[in-house]
C-alpha cells in the first residue's frame, strides 16, 4: 500500500518552521533569520520513498494583516489551512504554552494534527517535561519534541507523519524536490542576505526580483533588482562606496553555488517603487 499526502506547517512567527521544513527535506529551500515575517510565500518540500510520499509546506507566521502584503502571506495560511491531510502545528518550548494552545485551537484545522514542541536544545529536562505535560494535556494532537536546528527527533517525526498520511499514490515524479522553480530560490536567498544583515524596517520594505538568469559555458549570469520603497533605504542598502550591496552579493552567491552547484556571476540592482507592499500590480509582479 502506497501513502501519499499534503503536510502543512503552521506556526506563530519564529516558531522555526522553515527550520523544519529543511531539517524534513535535507536541504536548504526555506529562508530562515532570527527575525519575524521573513517567510512570505507557501513554500513546497517534497520527499519522496518507496512506500510514501509526503509533499511539505512551509507558510508565513501567522499575524493580523497590516498592509497587502500582509494579506498575500495569511492567503498563503489559508489555502494550506485548506488542503492539509496532516497539520504540524510548531511551538517554540520557551513561548507561551496556553496562547500557543489558543491559536492552534483558532485553526479549526479538520486534518490530523501533530503538535510539534521545538527547540528542545534550548531547555533543561524538568521544564521541557512541564510543557510535554501540558501539551499532552490538550488532547488534541500527538505530541512530538524535536530539535530542527540539531536535527534531533525528526526521524521519529516523520514516523508518526507517515502513521497519519491517506492511502494515495504519488502526485510528483520521484525525483521532484520543490514546486518552485530555481529563479525564485535565488531571489530568496538574496532576501535571506538582506534579513541578515540589516535591522529594523529595511528587510519589511524590501523584496528581490531576479530578471535574468542565463546558463552559459561555465558559469550561470544572474542579474537581481533590489526593490525597496525610498531613497534613503536604497542608500543603506548600496553603503559606503557600495560596501554593503558587495556584502549582500558575496554571501548570497555562495548561497547560489551550493544550491545550484554550478559558479554563479551575480548582478545586483537597486530600485525604488514608494508603495510596492500595498500596490497590487507590483505585488504580482513581484510574485506575490
Ligand atoms: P519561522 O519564522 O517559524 O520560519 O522560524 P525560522 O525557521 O526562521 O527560525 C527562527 C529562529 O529560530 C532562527 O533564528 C532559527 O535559527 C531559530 N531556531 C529554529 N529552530 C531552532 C531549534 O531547534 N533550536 C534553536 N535553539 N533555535 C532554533
Ligand atoms: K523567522
Ligand atoms: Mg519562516
Amino acid at each position: 500500500m502506497h501513502k501519499a499526502g499534503f503536510v502543512n506547517i503552521f506556526g506563530k512567527p519564529n516558531a522555526g518552521k522553515s527550520t523544519l521544513l529543511n531539517a524534513l527535506i535535507g536541504e536548504k529551500l526555506a529562508i530562515i533569520s532570527p527575525k519575524v515575517q521573513t517567510t512570505r510565500h507557501r513554500i513546497t518540500g517534497i520527499v519522496t520513498a518507496p512506500e510514501y510520499q509526503i509533499v511539505f509546506s512551509d507558510t508565513p507566521g501567522i499575524i493580523d494583516p497590516k498592509y497587502k502584503l500582509h494579506e498575500k502571506m495569511m492567503g498563503a495560511v489559508k489555502s494550506a489551512l485548506e488542503d492539509a491531510d496532516v497539520a504540524l502545528l510548531i511551538m517554540d518550548v520557551k513561548d507561551n504554552v496556553a496562547e500557543n494552545l489558543e491559536l492552534f485551537d483558532s485553526l479549526k484545522q479538520k486534518a490530523s494534527c501533530i503538535l510539534v514542541l521545538n527547540k528542545m536544545d534550548v531547555l533543561e529536562k524538568e521544564p521541557l517535561a512541564a510543557v510535554q505535560a501540558q501539551c499532552e494535556a490538550w488532547g488534541k494532537a500527538k505530541v512530538v519534541t524535536i530539535s530542527a536546528v540539531q536535527k534531533k527527533g525528526i526521524p521519529e517525526l516523520l514516523n508518526q507523519i507517515v502513521a497519519l498520511l491517506p492511502e494515495s499514490e504519488p502526485f510528483y515524479p520521484d525525483d521532484t524536490l520543490t514546486d518552485k522553480s530555481t529563479r525564485f530560490f535565488v531571489g530568496e536567498m538574496i532576501r535571506e542576505k538582506i534579513f541578515q544583515l540589516f535591522q529594523e524596517e529595511i528587510p519589511y520594505h524590501t523584496t528581490v526580483v531576479v530578471t535574468q538568469y542565463q546558463e552559459k559555458q561555465t558559469l550561470v549570469k544572474i542579474t537581481a533588482e533590489i526593490v525597496v520603497t525610498r531613497e534613503t533605504q536604497k542608500a543603506i542598502i548600496l553603503g559606503e562606496k557600495g560596501k554593503s550591496i558587495r556584502q549582500i552579493g558575496t554571501l548570497a552567491r555562495q548561497d547560489i553555488e551550493k544550491f545550484i552547484g554550478q559558479k554563479v556571476f551575480l548582478e545586483l540592482f537597486v530600485k525604488v517603487r514608494s508603495k510596492w507592499r500595498d500596490n497590487e500590480t507590483f505585488l504580482r509582479e513581484y510574485g506575490y
